[in-house]
């Protein structure tokens, strides 16, 4: 008698051997190295999930689709390898939508896979499809903002499709991709070898020896030259690169948000970040350098003081020379003398060691003390806040207990407001990497979600969400979610019973804080979330004293379930040395 164990053993699939397809699909996924799948179930989803649940692959079930693709963004960013998103159609596609874009807006590999109707009801209108102005339509959502959106009509295509995700999620420049699979097509059946095809291991594009030398020596001949870097260099791992090339030629290296870590924070070349939240003297070096070579950057409108010459960057009179792995990114903002499509590491590499061979550069002797000098000043506006016993707490009084409380190694995610621009600004990051935020799409909310992902591509190492009170109000289940998922995290939250920054803008221009602050009969209305946390398994501590929040942070860290941290602290504005034109839009009526 033959036993189903016999047709297991040693037997090379025959030709018309088949099976459903969601369990060959996952097994792909376990091929492809996924690890970990982020996600909300539905009706259309569930073939997919029973054959979740009998791999190796870990599902993260959160109670709303944004919370699972920030979470998935934040994955992707401490894993190095693409987020994975499952989730439903319609509205769970729409709640998931604000998190992809996100994630494509920072250029973060995703692939998405939603789950639709029936594909045989094409044309029908069936339940919760997206169909008003076209049949079958709820994948187009997601066209501004992925890479690729794939609607998969034949169940022959998905091993294809599901590998071009894969493929160009990471090839280039890193982003989304939808898959939307109509529901019958996971449980249709396939060849068990048709998903063969793994994506190709991609050689990224380097730069010529022609390009590397004229480089070399714009930045060795100038006499104020500056390395400007973006994300790409800290997605790429180019910062060691970057400190190589920068030492060869002494040359200051300024950045944006997104790359903030790409330096030590106390190397001595450092400018800091530049725009209307970064440092004057990273603005200074950028704005009067005579050549600025930018590496991995969209050289983006915060980061640019709204390309306001005045400010941060005055091209020309300097000549950029910018290198992206987008060509698409070069020569928009800015006239560009040269711009180079190459990957940032290998860029950065190719250029270091024709700096290091080089002989002759012009001699710059005074710019390290400038710089130091420079950063200490600017650092003296807050030094005496970092020390605060005040209460409600000083923003900066937080961010130095936490400084002290996290280790080097330690994520800082944030979120937008006071915890985004004053940690650009402020805060000291040493290892790069460890500073994760939303820059492009700056989205309230992604703070809270994201550090779920980074605690869970990093288990051995502190994550920390620093975020406001109205970032987290916008969706507490992550605390049900890190319960569920045995993640210790921390949230510490800055509470200023409002959206403080909104608030501090409207205030400056029209004298109120209308629709910004958190109000219950006219008096400032203040959500627990300490308690909240504790109703749900969660540790929970409401600071009552500026000297209590170092304690408490280095408890949570050493617990071994999540803690909110909630810190009432006053709406005090971040500094601003650079300069955002909304400020010259504003007008008041009466
Ligand atoms: C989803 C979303 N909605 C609105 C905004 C606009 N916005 C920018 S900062 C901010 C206030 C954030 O408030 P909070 O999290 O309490 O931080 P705070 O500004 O008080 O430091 C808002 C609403 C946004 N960035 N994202």
């Amino acid at each position: 008698m033959t036993t189903t164990a016999d047709i297991h053993v040693d037997r090379a699939p025959g030709p018309a051997e088949t099976r459903i397809a969601s369990y060959l699909l996952v097994e792909y996924l376990e091929r492809l190295g996924v690890e970990v799948v982020f996600g909300l179930c539905g009706h259309t989803v569930i073939a997919f999930l029973d054959a979740l649940g009998k791999s190796r692959i870990r599902f993260v079930t959160a109670r709303h689709e944004q919370v699972a693709a920030h979470a998935a963004d934040g994955y992707a960013r401490a894993a190095r390898k693409p987020g994975v998103l499952l989730t439903h159609l319609g509205p769970g596609l729409t709640n998931a939508a604000t998190g992809v874009a996100n994630a494509a807006l920072d250029s973060i590999p995703m692939v998405v896979i939603a789950g639709d109707v029936p594909s045989h009801y094409y044309g029908r209108h069936p339940h919760q499809e997206v169909n008003l102005h076209q049949d079958a339509d709820q994948f187009q959502i997601f066209r501004p903002f992925c890479k690729r959106v794939y609607r998969v009509d034949r169940a022959e295509d998905l091993p294809r499709t599901i590998e071009r995700a894969f493929h160009l999620a990471q090839a280039g420049r890193p982003g989304p991709v939808l898959v939307d699979v109509p529901m019958d097509v996971f449980s249709a059946d396939l060849p068990v070898g048709a998903f063969h095809q793994m994506p190709a291991p991609m050689a990224r594009p380097a730069l010529s020896g022609a390009a590397a030398a004229q480089i070399v020596d714009a930045l060795a001949q100038a006499e104020r030259p500056v390395i400007y870097a973006g994300g790409g260099v800290i997605a790429a791992g180019a910062t060691s690169e970057l400190v190589a090339l920068a030492e060869a030629l002494e040359v200051p290296v300024a950045h944006s948000l997104m790359a903030k870590g790409c330096m030590r924070e106390d190397h001595p070349l450092l400018l800091g970040m530049t725009g209307f939240w970064g440092t004057p003297i990273g603005n200074e070096k950028c704005r009067t350098a005579d050549v600025i070579l930018a590496v991995g950057t969209r050289l983006a409108e915060a980061n640019s003081s709204s390309w306001d010459p005045r400010y941060t960057f005055a091209i020309p009179p300097t000549r950029l020379i910018h290198i992206d792995v987008d060509p698409a990114e070069i020569g928009r903002n800015f006239p560009t003398e040269l711009g180079v499509v190459a990957d940032a590491r290998l860029a950065l590499e190719t250029l270091s060691t024709v700096a290091r061979g080089r002989t002759g550069r012009r001699k710059r002797d005074r710019l390290r003390l400038e710089i130091a000098e420079a950063r200490r000043a600017f650092a003296a506006n807050w030094r005496d806040q970092w020390e605060s016993d005040q209460y409600p707490l000083r923003p900066e009084r937080i961010l130095s207990e936490l400084r002290k409380a996290v280790p080097e190694d330690g994520f800082i995610v944030t979120d937008v407001g006071w915890n985004k621009n004053g940690v650009g600004q402020q805060f000291p990051i040493t290892v790069p990497g460890t500073f994760i935020t939303p820059s492009g799409l700056a989205t309230m909310g992604f703070g809270p979600s994201a550090v779920l992902g980074v605690k869970l591509a990093q288990p051995h190492r502190a994550a920390v969400a620093l975020i406001g009170d109205g970032g987290f109000g916008a969706n507490p289940s992550v605390v049900a979610t890190a319960m569920e998922a045995g993640l210790a995290v921390v949230w510490v939250v800055m509470d200023n019973a409002g959206f403080g920054t909104i608030a501090g803008l409207e205030a400056m221009h029209y004298g109120t804080d209308f629709g910004c602050m958190f109000e219950c009969d006219g008096k400032p209305y203040r959500v627990d979330f300490a308690a909240m946390a504790r109703a749900m398994g969660a540790r929970g501590q409401m600071i009552t004293a500026a000297r209590e929040l170092g304690g408490a942070l280095r408890e949570a860290l050493a617990a071994s379930v999540p803690t909110v941290i909630q810190v009432p602290m006053e709406n005090a504005p971040t500094p601003t040395p650079g300069h955002w034109n909304i400020n010259d839009i504003y007008r008041k009526g009466s």
